[in-house]
């Protein structure tokens, strides 16, 4: 998803990165690029330049230009613009307390609007309301049968009128049926054409003054880029609009329509849909979105997920002793146990970004055995080889490998990955999300490069092998670039 807007701002945030010193000359290059990405995106013109002109405006200042990292700041600010041009964020339904909610669908044909109804009700199904479906599409005839079949997969009713040529009439029977029936919401699934006309909004206005709908939905089709806008402002200017549903998100929609639709309308989205199926519609979330598009993943989703496994004040002394180089294998372990509940790694790792390739080799069961090792092996030590690895020689390796039950390469293989990992986990603890995504792909780095690295925090089921010379003089040579990247994000 968002592929062409993604591409177009990482390369404006790379562009940056190289240039050591930010001049306003370079941020202006970099700012270029993010405006292209934009336009190419599909955001509608308007749009662009009022985004541009906000972020522009504080990617220019002083304390910016002075900044240590100038690319993350603008990542930082776009992330911002992003959000605040997205939100504000509000998924709820607003059902009344008494009587029956009225929800009229509306929008182009083939926006998806019914299968959009048949989304809502099996959202509402989950919260056990029932809703009712009303078929108010009475240009195709193919539409009514649609919805029934909708209906009856989801077991909720339908009300349809198949003689009856007027729309505002069908509406107001199938609410009058529904509200006599009890049913708490009523969804109108209304007509659309290929393109806006009037003869299709003067019948909209209609049954938004006859039947009175409480809330009035736009399903815009996120495909369609600069097309999406304009029937969107031509929607919003014949109907009062309460909120917009963005459908096929799931495909290789640009994503521009979604910025462009928000500008132009004014109203929440209030939902995205990711696919055909009834389950396929996500509440919006302009953060998500906003991290999504810079590739940052959902950071606030896999926090959240962090959050429920670590308590906070835990959270703050592991990060403290990361940050210091304090951490010790006693804290690795720790930190072990905690990932090694089956399913959180792959799930943690799925929402970071560029780490989905890892997500099976973590939850395999070889990893969870791998995992088991390392911990029984650390218990293996003493408090004091815990506290400072680098005791352990030849004779302790022996006795701690015998202790674990492992052979003794399997020690020093551990060892080995811990002195890589701790630098990383330092330069992990203090960083900016930036940093932490940089770190992430030399953990993976250190990761996919074999022997003496994390190899996916297996360890190798003792083969015996020890490192050749050019395989030891390569992680040298890793482990002083890591220095070095380190010293320079501090400077
Ligand atoms: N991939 C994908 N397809 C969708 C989504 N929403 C609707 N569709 C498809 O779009 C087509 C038109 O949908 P429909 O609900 O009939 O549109 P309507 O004319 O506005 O009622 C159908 O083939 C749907 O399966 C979505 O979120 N993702
Ligand atoms: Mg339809």
């Amino acid at each position: 998803m968002f592929d062409s807007l993604s591409d177009g701002l990482q390369s404006a945030f790379k562009s940056l990165r190289g240039k050591g010193k930010l001049t306003e000359g370079n941020m202006r290059e970099g700012l270029e690029i993010v405006q292209r990405s934009l336009l190419e995106a599909d955001v509608s013109y308007p749009v662009v330049q009022e985004f541009m002109g906000h972020v522009t405006e504080r990617a220019l200042g002083k304390k910016v230009l002075l900044s240590l990292r100038p690319e993350q700041e603008l990542v930082r600010i776009v992330h911002d613009e992003l959000v605040s041009i997205l939100g504000p964020v509000d998924p709820s339904i607003h059902l009344k307390k008494d009587g029956a909610t009225i929800i009229m669908l509306c929008g182009l044909q083939g926006s998806g609007k019914t299968t959009t109804c048949g989304k809502l009700a099996q959202l509402l199904i989950e919260q056990k309301i029932k809703p009712t479906l009303v078929a108010a599409d009475l240009q195709r005839p193919a539409a009514i049968e649609q919805l029934k079949v909708i209906g009856e997969q989801l077991g909720v009713p339908v009300y349809s009128e198949t003689d009856n040529k007027n729309p505002v009439q069908v509406c107001k029977n199938g609410v009058a049926k529904a509200e006599a029936e009890g049913s708490r919401v009523v969804i109108l699934d209304t007509a659309g054409r290929l393109a806006i006309d009037e003869e299709l909004m003067a019948e909209l206005a209609r049954i938004d003054k006859k039947v009175g709908p409480d809330q009035v939905y736009l399903v815009v089709d996120g495909m369609t880029g600069q097309d999406a806008v304009n029937s969107a402002d031509a929607f919003n200017k014949s109907l009062e609009l309460d909120g917009v549903v963005m459908t096929k998100l799931d495909g290789d929609a640009r994503g521009g329509a979604l910025l462009s639709v928000k500008h132009v309308t004014g109203v929440p989205i209030k939902f995205i849909g990711t696919g055909e199926h009834f389950d396929a519609l996500e509440p919006f979330r302009p953060e998500g979105m906003a991290g999504r598009i810079l590739q940052m993943g959902d950071i606030v989703a896999a926090a959240a997920e962090a959050h429920r496994i670590v308590d906070e004040k835990e959270r703050e002394e592991l990060e403290a002793k990361m940050a210091s180089g304090d951490f010790t294998l006693d804290d690795f372990k720790n930190m072990m146990e905690k990932v090694s509940k089956p399913g959180l790694m792959g799930r943690m790792m799925g929402l970071m970004p560029g780490m989905g390739q890892f997500k099976e080799a973590l939850e395999s069961e070889e990893a969870a055995g791998g995992i088991r090792q390392t911990i029984g092996a650390i218990n293996a030590m003493t408090a004091a080889e815990r506290r400072n690895p680098k005791i352990i020689d030849a004779s302790r390796r022996t006795r701690i490998a015998k202790g674990a039950g492992v052979q003794t390469p399997v020690i020093s293989q551990l060892v080995k990955q811990f002195e890589i990992m701790k630098p990383l986990m330092q330069g992990m603890a203090g960083g900016s999300m930036m940093d932490r995504a940089k770190m992430m792909q030399q953990l993976q780095g250190a990761m996919a490069s074999g022997n003496g690295s994390l190899d996916g925090m297996r360890v190798k089921k003792g083969t015996g092998k020890r490192l050749s010379n050019a395989e030891r003089a390569k992680l040298r040579k890793q482990r002083e670039k890591l220095k070095r990247q380190k010293k320079r994000n501090k400077r």
